[in-house]
């Protein structure tokens, strides 16, 4: 069986667990307490060499990192994949952009907020994270406006990439009422058969 090594508050493993929900796809679940280095260990670091959660372990032992590989390794092949060339490409092209210029802004303005105590420094940190991630959330609602989905008209990898720190960004501080579209979206998503809730781990699996 499949096991995921994860953090229960982790948006990066949050996208895995949603996307192993929707496929109903079961696995074993191993927390790492990443506040306390429990992903630098030296028999972590086998694992990933980048010292992170999550990393999925395969059936033969191969240790997969990085959430949206795990997520295009789960989904190649099922119907959280589009077909054809250029559906994949837009995929892509939306998991980068999570990566690049969305997960850097509100998921650490979120990690920040919630684990680390305040000081001027931080304050700073935070602010300078602001307006990029005002930024991806407007290039989002833009993007969604007359669209169900990001890709295509089914739900991919790349909305479930996207989800996963964008529903939770008011606890990075980004208030998400300007954002009409995301919010709609956001609804859509957790109302479909096979959502999780991000504290769901094995949603609902044995
Ligand atoms: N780009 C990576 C980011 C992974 C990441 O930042 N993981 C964090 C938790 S969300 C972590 O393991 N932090 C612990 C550490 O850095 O020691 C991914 O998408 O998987």
């Amino acid at each position: 069986m499949l096991r995921l090594y994860d953090a229960v508050f982790s948006g990066n493993g949050y996208k895995v667990r949603l996307a192993l929900a929707h496929l109903g796809v079961d696995y074993e679940y191993t927390e790492v307490d990443i506040l306390k280095g429990g992903s630098r260990t030296a028999e972590f670091l086998k694992k990933n060499p980048n010292g992170r959660i999550p990393v999925l372990e395969l059936e033969d032992g191969t240790h997969l990192a990085e959430s949206n590989a795990i997520l295009f390794y789960l989904a190649s092949g099922t119907e959280l994949m589009p077909e054809g060339r250029v559906a994949v490409a837009r995929v892509l092209q939306w998991m980068f952009f999570e990566q690049y210029s969305h997960e850097p802004y509100i998921a650490t303005s979120r990690f920040l907020l919630q684990h680390r105590e305040m000081t001027d420094a931080l304050r700073a940190d935070l602010d300078r994270r602001r307006q990029p991630g005002l930024d991806a959330l407007a290039v989002l609602d833009g993007h969604l406006d007359g669209k169900k989905f990001l890709v295509g008209e089914k739900l991919s990898i790349a909305d479930i990439a996207l989800y996963a720190y964008t529903h939770v960004a008011d606890e990075g501080g980004f208030d998400l009422s300007p954002y009409a579209e995301v919010r709609r979206w956001l609804a859509d998503l957790a109302a479909l058969p096979g959502h999780v809730a991000m504290n769901d781990v094995l949603g609902g699996a044995t």
